[in-house]
């Protein structure tokens, strides 16, 4: 099995605090930072954007893990900074060109992930396995943050880990993202997935960096 990652959710951390909040990411070990990108149309939000994405990139050696929620991806890949170690999640649902998608983040030197909402079922991405890092299993539909666990989406964890390694796929890794809460995760790990979104039902509940470094330790208790 995959070691954990933790990830927290840029978009749940107070913008006041971000010089400081980042200092407490790096000490705890974070693996990476997970930006949501939102585009009004694939879901009814905005969010963290391009020059966002730089400016963290400038202020923080921690690899990116950005959540494309924005309808074509494929024309759009270009427009973000991907630097090696940066993994990039497009959602099946919002383009006609999976593969191609997935090639152009490759081609942009990232790591492709496939996400998939709750309501999507695991053969939307059963052909692009060969050419994924990994797949995003969303836990909540994508919007917004502080929505409850979607339960069905955990047996759907679980069915892929098996998917994967009964193919040959043991390197392809699961991210999970959605009110993923200390017993959530348990599950969750318990289920196969390896990387976690941490956001406001986790340690980001507080914008004190004392409470965020003790809540980093003892999720990192989950292994
Ligand atoms: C939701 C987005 C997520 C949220 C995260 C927040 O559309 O993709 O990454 O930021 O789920 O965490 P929580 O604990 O509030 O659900
Ligand atoms: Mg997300």
């Amino acid at each position: 099995m995959h070691s954990v990652k933790l990830c927290p959710s840029m978009m749940c951390v107070n913008p006041v605090k971000l010089a400081e909040t980042l200092r407490t990411f790096e000490d705890g070990g974070i693996e990476y930072l997970h930006i949501d990108v939102m585009d009004g149309h694939f879901v009814p939000n905005f969010t963290l954007g391009t020059d966002y994405c730089k400016a963290l990139h400038n202020i923080s050696k921690i690899p990116l893990d950005y959540h494309l929620m924005i309808e074509d991806p494929e024309d759009r890949i270009s427009w973000f900074e991907i630097h090696k170690d940066d993994v990039v999640s497009v959602h099946a649902e919002a383009t006609r060109q999976l593969q191609r998608t997935i090639d152009r983040i490759a081609e942009a030197g990232g790591k492709p992930i496939a996400a998939i909402n709750p309501a999507t079922p695991l053969c939307a991405i059963e052909e692009v396995l060969p050419y994924l890092w990994g797949v995003l299993v969303m836990t909540v539909s994508p919007g917004y943050a502080g929505q409850k666990l979607v339960e069905s989406t955990i047996g759907k964890i679980r069915h892929l880990r098996t998917m994967l390694d009964e193919r040959g796929y043991e390197n392809v890794r699961i991210e999970v993202d959605g009110n993923v809460s200390y017993p959530n995760m348990q599950r969750m790990r318990e289920a196969g997935a390896d990387m976690f979104v941490i956001g406001s039902s986790g340690f980001l509940t507080t914008d004190d960096a004392q409470t965020i470094a003790a809540g980093i330790g003892e999720f990192r208790k989950i292994r």
